[in-house]
């Protein structure tokens, strides 16, 4: 009988959803499932899978609706017909920042479990805090400035950590958690993230928050990729107990757990590799690994991110994580907040027969636009910091002016997006040699150009939805094969094979856009303050 093959197994835990995807040795989708929480754990009443507070600020999650969410979707996979008995690995990716608070005995309760019965059954009550905090939460203000405070300051800390503090970041919300449910945190034996608590479920014992997931907690020093005991003894007491020690990302929690092993006939060799953020899987899932490589996600929020090997962190914008797939690698990543939305907002004003037309002004204008520059937040920013929805817009003399002809506006919305991912890439050590375009956006070829010609590198695309649950299954394999071979392998050698991406342009940087970043950041400025 010819070898078995291999598959790899990727769980995607994203903030609506629970996705599974599998691989096989030559990097091809063999099958994907999906359970969706509002629609599929209609008990929990979520909203997008969130529930937002009446503050206004406060955004959690009940981490039970995750518990549910596993059976269900290894259900799915395996009316699929999935055999489990093939997986040689399984790795995750989880909305990053949220954290879960399991009580005393969780673990035993891990390594007990029995398979006659679903896991959320048996592990009612292991919460010692029953909604978690995630990402959209923005409630911490009060203890991001007392933990810069203490630290010495914005960039001090995030020299050490990789971020300024942040509203959303892991440690912050402990603090939070810490002051606020005194008895919660005391009652809790271990913190993970939603990625380490995912990763703990399948390996039925206590799995480590890998370094690069674990750079997102305002807690860890990134170069030593120890918790920085300063920012631990500022944030909570008796944290460093409570979160074990963060591990390499291609490391193994352990193998799979009985309980799986016996409902769902896995094969107890395969191996529960660290599952990480969704940011970095996604990384991973885009094969960004050299100084250089970048990719620029045009979605509802936008976000440019790369890989870099000499880190800047910085107090105004981005943020620094240890890379998931290279052993003294960083990434790095910028986040806007006006992405598709704005662009569609832009586009209706200037093209309203849609897409084709505002792509055809792109492709009648001039690149540089006569030097008209624009400011398109339809929403606050985030990148840079801007507080109030506005539209500004400037001459070639830096005049402000009231409109811009429709075609300005179309080609300004555009200049100025990809101006301003240059301009604060740079500022992070983001210098692409190249970059992979994803997401709605990068469907558009006069985008591209644009993007091609203000960076002057080639800009690839490639069929990379998905790419945080591909970026697990990726990940898994390269656990995988680190651990068959005793040593740590270059991912790319792990996912040799996967399928390319194609260039879509390969243009010069235009000269003229050498100039009209020096006056984007002039004029940025200006509209920065002019918000204060
Ligand atoms: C990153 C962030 C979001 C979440 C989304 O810092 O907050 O991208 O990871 O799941």
């Amino acid at each position: 009988m010819g070898r078995r093959e291999q598959l790899f197994l990727g769980i995607d835990s994203s903030t609506q959803s629970l996705k599974g995807i599998v691989i096989d040795t030559n990097k091809r989708t063999v099958t994907t499932a999906l359970v969706n929480f509002d629609a599929d754990i209609p008990e929990y009443q979520t909203s997008g899978g969130v529930h937002r507070h009446e503050d206004g600020l406060t955004v959690t999650s009940p981490p039970m609706m995750w518990l549910r969410a596993l059976d269900l979707l290894l259900g799915r996979l395996q009316s699929t017909g999935t055999d489990f008995s093939t997986i040689a690995a399984v790795s995750g990716s989880g909305q990053q920042h949220g954290t879960v608070y399991l009580k005393q005995e969780t673990e035993k309760k891990l390594a007990a479990l029995n398979p006659e019965r679903s896991i959320h059954s048996q592990l009612d009550g292991i919460f010692a805090v029953n909604d978690s905090p995630v990402w959209m939460d923005s409630s911490t203000s009060e203890e991001c400035r007392s933990l810069e405070k203490r630290i010495g300051g914005a960039q001090a800390l995030a020299n050490i950590t990789g971020s300024r503090a942040y509203e959303r970041f892991s440690g912050n919300q402990i603090a939070k958690i810490c002051k606020t449910n005194r008895s919660g945190y005391e009652a809790t034996e271990r913190i993970a993230l939603v990625s380490s608590f995912m990763a703990s479920l399948f390996a039925c014992r206590y799995a480590p928050i890998d370094f690069s997931d674990g750079s997102g907690m305002n807690l860890m020093d990134i170069r030593s990729r120890k918790w920085d005991e300063t920012a631990l003894k500022h944030t909570a007491p008796g944290l460093a107990g409570r979160l074990g020690e963060p591990r390499a990302s291609n490391e193994a929690a352990g193998h799979i757990g009985g309980y799986f092993v016996r409902r769902y006939g896995f094969d107890p060799e395969c191996l529960v590799v660290n599952f990480s953020g969704d940011n970095p899987c996604s990384l991973a899932g885009l094969r960004l690994e050299e100084p250089g490589d970048a990719a620029i996600s045009m979605g509802t929020s936008d976000t440019m991110f790369g890989a870099l090997m000499e880190p800047r962190p910085s107090a105004s914008e981005g943020h620094i994580f240890a890379s998931p797939i290279h052993p003294s690698g960083y990434m790095a990543m910028i986040c806007y907040r006006n992405g598709s939305l704005t662009r569609e907002d832009v586009r209706n004003r200037c093209a309203p027969g849609g897409w084709a037309e505002f792509s055809a002004m792109l492709e009648r204008t001039q690149p540089g636009n006569k030097g008209k520059i624009g400011f398109y937040f339809k929403e606050p920013e985030i990148t840079p910091p801007v507080l109030t929805a506005q539209y500004r817009r400037f001459d070639g003399e830096n005049r402000e002016t009231r409109n811009f002809s429709p075609q300005e506006d179309a080609r300004a919305v555009m200049e100025g997006m990809f101006l301003s991912m240059k301009l604060h890439g740079e500022n992070i050590g983001i210098i692409p040699r190249r970059i992979l375009a994803t997401g709605g956006g990068s469907r558009n070829t006069a985008i591209l150009r644009v993007m091609s010609q203000v960076f002057g590198v080639p800009v690839f695309v490639g069929d990379v939805s998905d790419s945080a649950a591909v970026g697990a299954a990726y990940r898994a394999l390269h656990g995988y094969e680190c651990r068959r071979q005793g040593r740590f392998i270059p991912f790319s050698g792990a996912i040799a094979g996967a399928p390319a991406f194609h260039k879509a342009f390969d243009e010069k940087a235009h000269p003229v856009y050498g100039d009209m970043i020096l006056r984007y950041r002039e004029l940025e400025e200006r509209t920065q303050r002019g918000d204060r």
